[in-house]
């Protein structure tokens, strides 16, 4: 059984001080022991950014891409081996700016995997330039006059585009957080993990006293409905309040994979059924 320590990279993390990847990084390498995986069992999906500097600083099968590009890595890693339990990170910028239509289709082909997303409401690695979630009117390095585009609600996006698990954190809330992990890597489809992430180098918006005098915790309300349409609602900006935790979850969901029908009672994962082919014949009628 593996420990936290199995998961200890050599290299350490290179984070401002107060950043809430550090919580984030934490909460993963705890789920990953809860779960009985041990580093050679998971495969991890990075994406550029402060988010995906985190690649090396734990030790597990990690790949990093090439920014807003996690999505289509873990969707394809999980349908090579569906055996495998994979997780992809991203930030805010290169899910919602660059990676945006990955997300969509991820969403509408419920790929099993968790995405994890550090929504930190900017750029952190480029010096805090404006993402779709920075407020509308907020000053930022790439907009000293204010955001002009309105504010994009990831919760709002993902449920309105089909989502079958959405779920949010926040990196003052560890034990959830890691719960919310755990949640989402036992969904049969697409989970959708929003973490509310401090950036305090660049974010002075939406600081960790912000988030956390408004979060709480939707288990501590007996009113909550695991219903789309209420959902879409509750996560609303214009509430005063930040609802958290598995907000969301469809108890029919069935993952891609699991709906094809030539995969139907098949043991093998497709990476098992690679073979060397040779084509020499075929390459001479062209050659
Ligand atoms: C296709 C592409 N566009 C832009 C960049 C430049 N770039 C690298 S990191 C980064 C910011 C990342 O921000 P975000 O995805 O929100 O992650 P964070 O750093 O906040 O964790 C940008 C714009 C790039 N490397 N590739
Ligand atoms: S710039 Fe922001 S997101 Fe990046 S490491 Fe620093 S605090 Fe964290």
């Amino acid at each position: 059984m593996a420990t936290l320590a199995d998961f200890n990279s050599p290299l350490l993390p290179t984070w401002c001080p107060g950043c809430g990847n550090f919580a984030i990084w934490t909460c993963l390498k705890q789920a990953l022991v809860e779960k009985g995986l041990s580093p050679m069992d998971v495969n991890l999906c990075f994406d550029i950014g402060c988010n995906g500097n985190g690649a090396d600083k734990i030790n597990a099968y990690a790949f990093k891409g090439l920014h807003g590009r996690t999505i289509p890595l873990a969707s394809g890693i999980s349908l090579g081996n569906h055996k495998l339990p994979v997780i992809g990170i991203g930030g805010d910028g290169g899910t919602f700016d660059e990676g945006m239509a990955h997300l969509i289709h991820a969403i509408r082909s419920n790929y099993k995997f968790l995405f994890i997303l550090h929504n930190n409401c900017d750029f952190g690695l480029t010096t805090g330039q404006a993402t779709p979630t920075t407020p509308q009117g907020q000053k930022m390095n790439s907009s000293p006059y204010g955001v002009v585009e309105s504010r994009l609600n990831p919760g709002q996006l993902v449920l309105a585009s089909g989502a079958s698990f959405y779920a949010r954190g926040f990196t003052g809330n560890i034990p959830q957080l890691k719960e919310l992990i755990v949640k989402g890597l036992e969904h049969e489809g697409f989970a959708f993990l929003e973490v509310l992430q401090h950036c305090p180098t660049y974010n002075k918006f939406q600081d960790h006293l912000y988030l956390n005098s408004r979060v709480y915790d939707v288990k501590t309300d007996e009113n909550h409905k695991n219903d789309r349409r209420y959902v879409y609602d509750l996560v609303d900006y214009s509430n005063e309040k930040i609802a958290t935790g598995l907000l969301y979850q469809d108890p029919e969901s069935t993952s891609y994979y699991s709906r094809l029908e030539k995969r139907k009672g098949m043991e093998t994962t497709l990476k098992d059924e690679v073979k060397v082919y040779d084509i020499a014949e075929q390459v001479k009628e062209f050659i």
